[in-house]
């Protein structure tokens, strides 16, 4: 029996990861049973009537959660009482464009959508960026949000996490739920790293469980190495190669339990999510950066005291160094 009614704004909802989103969403998957939905979908002008087609067919489902859907082109009105806002709509990387054009493309958009989620969202709001470059359009956003706490704005990594989850069950043969203590650390790049060294199958430390399936401790290195933590990096260019475009349903589910969990609490277990850091493990505070994550329900918070060796320091380090670079250039535009 629901109970409560909240108000999910979604950006870019006449794309693709927004049509994936959408009916999951209303049918109860981010926020459960117990809670009606009101949602609120912004587009571009150009995209508005693929969103009010999408709400049409959210209308013929006839979901008994969901409250009212609707479309609008104005940031000031799609964020007005907003409790959970899903980024999802950026600019994406066109020919020829340098990174400086990109970020400031982004800028553009995720600048003015934290002015109006600072002047219109609900107090608790809470905010997920899956749009790209997803870190540092975070970091936009949270720095045109001078009201809203930081710590309310994250980043989609939990594709990332999903995806590393993923390859090592296929590897040892098991489900991916047997599989615990993954993380992903840095940006959401190919400069990613994605860190078995805490993660466990049956309480075996995978890299054991490795060692044993491949035929030794060298030959799990060289795998992990060279096929795991490259696959799990560019697995969006994989799927585009195959699929003929990118990843859709699997984001649309990552962002889904990316909210559930950060809503509902991840209990013992961890996850990853990109956060602001507070200098967590020596990251420079206020990158928006991937950690392993737990939630209580409220809120992500840095999973601390974990170990990491020289290697994995190193990897860790050159994706930090990127999102730096990030922000110099956000800077550099005048933008932070
Ligand atoms: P689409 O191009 O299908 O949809 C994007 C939608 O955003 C379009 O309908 C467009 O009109 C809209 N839009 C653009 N600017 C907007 C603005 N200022 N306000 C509101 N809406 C706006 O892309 P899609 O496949 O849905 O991907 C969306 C974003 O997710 C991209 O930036 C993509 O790179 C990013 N991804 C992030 C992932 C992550 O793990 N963080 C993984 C999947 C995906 O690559």
């Amino acid at each position: 029996m629901a109970t409560t009614t909240t108000t999910v704004t979604i950006t870019g909802a006449g794309g693709q990861i927004g049509y994936a989103l959408l009916f999951r969403i209303a049918a109860g998957d981010m926020l459960g049973p117990d809670r009606r939905i009101r949602l609120k979908l912004l587009e571009i002008p150009q995209g508005v009537r693929a969103a009010e087609g999408a709400a049409l067919e959210l209308q013929d489902c006839a979901f008994s959660l969901l409250e009212s859907v609707e479309v609008t082109d104005s940031p000031a009105t799609a964020f007005d009482g907003c409790q959970i806002a899903l980024l999802v709509g950026a600019r994406p990387r066109g020919p020829g464009m340098e990174r400086a054009d990109l970020l400031a493309a982004n800028a553009g958009i995720f600048g003015p959508q934290g002015a109006a989620l600072n002047a219109g969202a609900d107090d608790d709001v809470r905010i997920v960026v899956v749009g790209n470059p997803a870190n540092t359009n975070a970091l936009i956003a949270a720095a045109s949000a001078p009201d809203i706490p930081s710590d309310r704005f994250t980043a989609l990594t939990r594709l990332d996490h999903n995806r590393a989850v993923g390859q090592l069950a296929a590897e040892l043969g098991v489900r991916a739920d047997e599989v615990e203590g993954v993380a992903i650390w840095g940006n959401h790049s190919a400069s990613q790293f994605p860190d078995v060294s805490h993660a466990t199958v049956h309480g075996v430390p995978v890299v054991d469980a490795l060692a044993e399936r491949l035929g030794g401790p060298e030959q799990a290195t060289t795998w992990l190495d060279d096929e795991f933590i490259p696959r799990v990096a560019k697995r969006g260019a994989e799927i585009i190669e195959v699929r003929g475009s990118s990843s859709v349903a699997s984001a649309a589910n990552a962002a889904i339990e990316h909210v559930r969990d950060d809503q509902g609490g991840t209990g013992e277990a961890w996850t990853s999510a990109a956060v602001v850091s507070r200098g967590e493990y020596g990251v420079p505070e206020g990158l928006v950066c991937s950690f392993p994550v737990r939630s209580d329900g409220s809120g992500y918070r840095v999973v601390e005291g974990l170990r990491l060796d020289d290697r994995a320091r190193a990897r860790f380090d050159a994706s930090v160094a990127e999102l730096e670079a990030e922000r110099t250039a956000v800077r550099d535009l005048g933008v932070l």
